[in-house]
């Protein structure tokens, strides 16, 4: 579903005007449609989850808007330049990343956003499956095209790391964590996932696709039992509902500034920034990467966002990847 039309426009005029009522007459007469269309808009939109106050005289007035990942809604909180100006919101999808890389084949801007209220295939790295349940949940990808070498891409997830960790604490007051290379963690659990895949050639990125996924009002029973034990929203741990639309524009908001960073100063700042907010570091950690396992204390992270693990012996490993636990 893309943003369109009459439907759109209608609600955005409803939007601006708050308190006042708008009559079935000046609204036909504003978008020049019949006012049987328009009231075949106003319930199209209560289809959606969107209420309306009607009175007979008076028109229609907004009363509420529903916290689904509907355009309207997204573009109505976003304050970005380019991130999340392009949007692609369905309903179910197998996953947000696969649709992002099918539309890249379409030359869409930089900043494309894809959503889903749920995914079916949802990815996790190497092969696994990211659980996406209906309307509890934040499943978005963003598409971005960074002028730099494959093996720079680490830092872009360190970039969404950092947003999704800065728009929590906006939009609730909590320190969420991060966990090396790719969660971020509330409470010691898993509250997100951050899955970077990319199209590049020997030593330029084509584009970057940044799949990110935020358990926000999923509830215990929404997970699997494989995953619930190390793995929770912010409802769970806050035990209130978070406004999802919301989340989603302050994470695209900040991913847009840090990448902006990105391009102006480098990595440094943001690994940096990624450090202080790093539940890793100081800690005895297992990491296995491949068939190979790494034990010590996570003592840094390099400038290419490689973990660095003191080993018993005193020697240093560096990880490049891997699941630590
Ligand atoms: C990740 O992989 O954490 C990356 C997840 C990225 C998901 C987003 S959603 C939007 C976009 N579209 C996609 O198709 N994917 C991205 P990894 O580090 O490999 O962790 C995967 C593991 O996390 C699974 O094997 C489970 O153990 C666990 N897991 C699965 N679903 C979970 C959930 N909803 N919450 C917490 N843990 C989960």
């Amino acid at each position: 579903m893309r943003k369109g039309g009459a439907e759109e426009e209608i609600l955005s005029l409803l939007r601006t005007s708050g308190e006042k009522y708008l009559s079935g007459e000046a609204l036909s007469k504003k978008f020049k449609v019949s006012r049987t269309a328009i009231w075949k808009h106003i319930h199209s939109l209560m289809d959606q989850g969107y209420e309306f106050e009607s009175h007979t005289n008076l028109g229609y007035r907004l009363q509420s808007v529903p916290d689904l990942l509907l355009p309207a809604e997204i573009e109505n909180a976003l304050d970005t330049k380019y991130v999340g100006r392009e949007l692609y919101c369905f309903n179910e999808i197998g996953s947000t990343n696969d649709m992002a890389a099918r539309l890249t084949e379409k030359e869409v801007p930089e900043g494309t956003v894809v959503t889903a209220e749920k995914q079916t295939a949802g990815k996790g790295r190497l092969g696994r499956t990211w659980f996406s349940p209906e309307r509890s949940g934040l499943w978005f990808s963003v598409i971005l095209r960074p002028k730099i070498s494959p093996y720079h891409s680490p830092k872009l997830t360190f970039i969404a790391g950092l947003s999704v960790h800065d728009a929590i604490k906006k939009v609730t007051g909590e320190d969420a964590e991060l966990k090396w290379p790719n969660d971020v963690m509330f409470h010691g659990k898993k509250l997100c996932g951050i899955l970077t895949e990319m199209k590049a050639e020997m030593d330029i990125v084509n584009y970057l696709i940044i799949g990110i996924g935020i358990n926000v009002n999923l509830s215990k029973n929404d997970l699997p039992d494989s995953v619930r034990g190390r793995a929770t929203s912010l409802k769970i741990e806050l035990k209130r509902d978070v406004q999802r639309v919301k989340l989603l524009a302050e994470t695209l908001k900040s991913l847009e500034e840090y990448y902006e960073l990105f391009k102006q100063e480098g990595p440094e700042p943001i690994i940096r920034k990624w450090k202080r907010k790093c539940a890793t570091l100081g800690r005895k950690v297992k990491i296995q990467s491949g068939g190979e396992f790494v034990e010590g204390i996570a003592e840094d992270i390099d400038g290419d966002c490689a973990l660095l693990v003191r080993l018993a012996d005193g020697t240093v490993k560096r990880a490049v990847t891997g699941d630590v636990s």
